[in-house]
């Protein structure tokens, strides 16, 4: 088999980081050859050892201080900033020999939900590599009805952007009592989750009610901490890896450059706000 890339996404703190480590363990002692991707240009201490590391390619602390930016949106500089190293980090990815190379992601989720150079990013490290986007929704947030709904449609929102095979996964489920899993897992089969959410114009019904289609199975729940449930969707890995990518791109590396390169010039012609709109209070 080739390389096949698991990317590890979701909200800040939801357990991208801790999961990765799990499974590399997993994965490793299931004989495979294992390696690692870190994204994320701000953490300091990874429980992993990655075989390539954003943090090589960009500051983002110096990001943060030589273009005045907030801690949020030098994060998300910082992405595009990496885009414009793109024939360093594909040199580097070609070298990595492995079955699966698992991507550990920043918490920025609009990078990968709503903006293109998440997806860049994504696919300059797969090319047209079989990949899966593992979305992780975070136990914490999901114990209350409302915000369950919205992970629910922030995940669409992440698989219609990246394009790519997804497997929902409930993170932390260590920290949910039987009865709360129980519920959420109910949820997942609609109308208990509309009762609970209270519905009361057409509208959030009618977009309530597609997200429930949309996500059609209980998101999987999995304990990267106690290495709980992580054998039930790793077997999902092979049926996906036998599907074609909807989109296959190739030959993007020398784009990447030129587009980026183009963006951030803005900070020649005096923008505070690299590839950022400016707004009257400066950046955002
Ligand atoms: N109880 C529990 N805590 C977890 C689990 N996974 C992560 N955490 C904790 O959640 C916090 C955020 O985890 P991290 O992996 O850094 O999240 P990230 O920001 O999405 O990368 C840390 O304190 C972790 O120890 C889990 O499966 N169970
Ligand atoms: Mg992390």
């Amino acid at each position: 088999m080739g390389m096949y890339f698991i990317f590890v996404t979701g909200t800040a703190g939801s357990g991208k980081t801790t999961l990765t480590a799990s499974l590399i363990d997993f994965l490793t002692q299931a004989g495979m050859d294992v390696a690692a991707a870190n994204l994320d240009p701000a953490v300091e201490r990874l429980p992993y050892v990655p075989d390539f590391d954003v943090r090589q390619y960009v500051d983002a602390g110096e990001i943060m201080r030589k273009y005045g930016l907030g801690p949020n949106s030098s994060l998300v500089a910082a992405t595009d900033m990496a885009l414009t190293k793109a024939t360093e980090i594909r040199e580097e990815m070609d070298k990595l020999r492995a079955n699966y190379v698992i991507v550990d992601t920043p918490g920025q989720i609009e990078l990968f939900a709503y903006r293109n150079s998440g997806r860049m990013l994504l696919t300059l490290l797969s090319e047209d590599s079989k990949s899966v986007n593992l979305f992780l929704l975070d136990s914490f947030l999901t114990k209350e009805p409302r915000s369950y709904l919205s992970l629910l449609l922030l995940s669409s929102s992440v698989k219609f952007r990246l394009n790519l095979p997804q497997v929902n996964l409930l993170s932390k489920v260590d920290l949910l009592t039987p009865q709360e899993l129980e519920k959420i897992t109910a949820w997942s089969e609609g109308e208990e989750l509309i009762d609970a959410l209270g519905i009361v114009d057409d509208n959030s019904y009618e977009l309530a009610s597609s997200v429930i289609q949309y996500a059609s199975s209980p998101p999987t729940p999995v304990s990267a901490i106690e290495g709980k449930g992580l054998g039930k969707f790793t077997l999902k890995f092979r049926e996906f890896s036998q599907a074609e990518r909807t989109t296959t791109p190739r030959n993007l590396t020398p784009i990447y450059n030129i587009l980026l390169t183009r963006f951030y010039t803005n900070e020649s012609k005096g923008s505070r706000c690299p590839g950022l709109q400016e707004n009257n209070r400066g950046c955002s």
